[in-house]
C-alpha cells in the first residue's frame, strides 16, 4: 500500500561525547578515549570511543574498572554545555531534511522523511522501496560530518520507528542500514531475541527456556504459545514486535507538550479531608501515568493545579531527576507540591489537577544516579497494572495500590 508507506530514519551520533572531545582536540584521534566520572567520585563511564570499546570499556561501567581494562585511555570529565551546543547544531541539520523530527536524547532522533525530496535525486528513484529515503539518509550523514567538522552518525531507514532504531544500531559507527520495505520479518528473523524492545537478560532467559533464541524463533512460534508463556497482553505485544509492527507516529516536540487530568468538584473538598485529597491526586496521577505509557512517553516535569472555592487558582511544577511514566513518582511529586506549596487556609477546594510535561519518547536515564534494574521492574509492573485495569476496571487496582501505600506508611511520630 504505497499510500500508507512511511519512510522513517533513526539517526544516532557515534560515541557522541567522545567524538565531540576528539573534534575539539584532534590529538585525541586514534587513541582510546573515555568520558565519565572519576574512580574516586561516583565514577561511571558515560561513554567510550570505539578504540576504547575494543578493550571492553562500556557506558555505565565503573571508571575504576575502565582504567584497569584500558590504562592507556585518555580519561576526560564531561562538558555537558559543549555537548548541548553541538547537539543543537546537529539537530538543526536534521531539520533541513524534514520538519518532522522527534528528539529521543541529546544525540538521537527519529525523522519522518515520507514527504521529503532531495535536490538532484529523480522523483522515480525507489531504493529498497523507500523513494529518496535512502539517498536522504546518506546525504544527511555526509552533511553532518562536513558541517560539524567530522562528527559521524549511524542511520536506520525503515517503515517505522521501532525498525529504524534497531537498524541504526547494527553497523555502527557510520553505518546506514536499510530494512527493505516488505521484508521486515526476514530482516528481524536472524537477530538475537535481545534486540526486541523490552527483552532484557531475564526475559531473554525465560524465552530461551522455551526454545526462543532468535527473533525468527518467536515469529515461527505464533501468538498463542507466546501468550501462554508470557500472558495475553505481553504475548500479543511481543507478537507485534517480533514481526516489526509499530504504528507510532513521529511526534515533534511541539505536538504533545503535556498530558494532564483534572476534576472540578461539585461538592467542594474540605482541606482537612486528607484521605479524599490523597485519593484524588493518586487517581489522577494513575490516569496520567497510564496515558503516558499508552503512548510510550516519559515526562520530566510534574504539574499540580488547584483552585479554591473563591476561584483562586494556583499551578505548581516540579522537575524530576529522570523522566517517568510511573504513578508512584508522579503522585509523590504532586502530593509534595500540594503539601508544601499550596496554602488555601480554611477555604475548600473546587478543583484539582495533575499533569506531566517535558515529554520524551525515550527515557534518558543517568545510570550513575539510578538503579535502572529497579526502575525497569517498576515499569513492567506498571505495564501489568495497565493490563489489569483494562480488564477489571480502575477500582480494584486503585484499592490494591492504596492498601500497599498504607502498609508502607511510617507509624505516627516516627519522622
Ligand atoms: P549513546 O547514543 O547511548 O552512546 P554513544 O553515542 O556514546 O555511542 P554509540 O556510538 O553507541 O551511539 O549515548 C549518547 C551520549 O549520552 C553518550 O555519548 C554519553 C551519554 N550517556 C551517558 O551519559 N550515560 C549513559 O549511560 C549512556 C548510555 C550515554
Ligand atoms: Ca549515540
Amino acid at each position: 500500500m504505497p499510500e500508507s508507506r512511511r519512510i522513517i530514519l533513526h539517526v544516532d551520533m557515534d560515541a557522541f561525547y567522545c567524538s565531540v572531545e576528539e573534534l575539539d582536540n584532534p590529538s585525541l584521534k586514534g587513541r582510546p578515549v573515555v568520558v565519565g566520572g572519576t574512580p574516586e567520585g561516583r565514577g561511571v563511564v558515560a561513554t567510550a570511543n570505539y578504540a576504547a570499546r575494543e578493550f571492553g570499556v562500556r557506558s555505565a561501567m565503573p571508571a575504576a574498572r575502565a582504567i584497569r581494562l584500558c590504562p592507556r585511555a585518555e580519561f576526560l570529565r564531561p562538558r555537558p554545555k559543549r555537548y548541548s551546543e553541538v547537539s543543537r547544531e546537529v539537530f538543526s541539520i536534521f531539520g533541513k531534511y524534514t520538519p518532522l523530527v522527534e528528539p529521543l536524547s541529546i544525540d538521537e532522533a527519529f525523522l519522518d522523511v515520507t514527504g521529503s525530496r532531495l535536490p538532484g535525486v529523480p522523483a522515480n528513484v525507489d531504493e529498497d522501496g523507500y523513494g529518496a529515503g535512502v539517498a536522504i539518509a546518506r546525504a544527511l550523514r555526509e552533511r553532518v560530518e562536513k558541517e560539524t567538522g567530522g562528527l559521524t552518525c549511524s542511520i536506520g531507514v525503515a517503515s517505522n520507528k521501532y525498525l529504524a532504531k534497531i537498524a541504526s544500531d547494527l553497523r555502527k559507527p557510520r553505518g546506514v542500514v536499510i530494512v527493505p520495505l516488505g521484508a521486515e520479518e526476514e530482516f528481524l528473523a536472524p537477530l538475537p531475541i535481545e534486540k526486541i524492545w523490552g527483552v532484557g537478560p531475564k526475559k531473554a532467559e525465560r524465552l530461551r527456556a522455551i526454545g526462543i533464541d532468535l527473533v525468527g524463533d518467536m515469529q515461527r512460534l505464533g501468538v498463542e504459545p507466546l501468550q501462554r508463556a508470557l500472558g495475553d497482553e505481553t504475548g500479543e505485544h511481543f507478537w507485534r514486535l517480533c514481526r516489526g509492527v509499530d504504528h507510532r507516529p513521529v511526534v515533534t516536540e511541539q505536538e504533545v507538550k503535556s498530558i494532564s487530568q483534572e476534576k472540578t468538584y461539585g461538592q467542594f473538598l474540605a482541606p482537612a479531608d486528607r484521605e479524599t485529597i490523597e485519593r484524588e491526586l493518586f487517581r489522577m496521577s494513575d490516569k496520567v501515568a497510564a496515558r503516558l505509557r499508552a503512548r510510550e512517553l516519559w515526562g520530566r516535569t510534574v504539574q499540580l493545579k488547584a483552585r479554591d472555592e473563591k476561584f483562586h487558582t494556583v499551578t505548581r511544577s516540579a522537575s524530576l531527576d529522570s523522566p517517568t511514566c510511573l504513578v508512584e513518582e508522579i503522585y509523590r511529586a504532586a502530593l509534595g507540591m500540594f503539601d508544601e506549596r499550596v496554602d488555601f487556609g480554611d477555604l475548600r477546594i473546587r478543583l484539582l489537577g495533575v499533569g506531566v510535561s517535558g515529554l520524551t519518547g525515550e527515557p534518558r536515564r543517568q545510570l550513575d544516579f539510578f538503579d535502572s534494574g529497579r526502575l525497569q521492574q517498576a515499569e513492567s509492573m506498571a505495564a501489568i497494572s495497565d493490563a489489569v485495569c483494562r480488564k477489571i476496571g480502575d477500582k480494584a487496582i486503585l484499592r490494591a495500590k492504596m492498601l500497599e501505600g498504607e502498609k508502607e506508611k511510617k507509624p505516627p511520630g516516627s519522622d
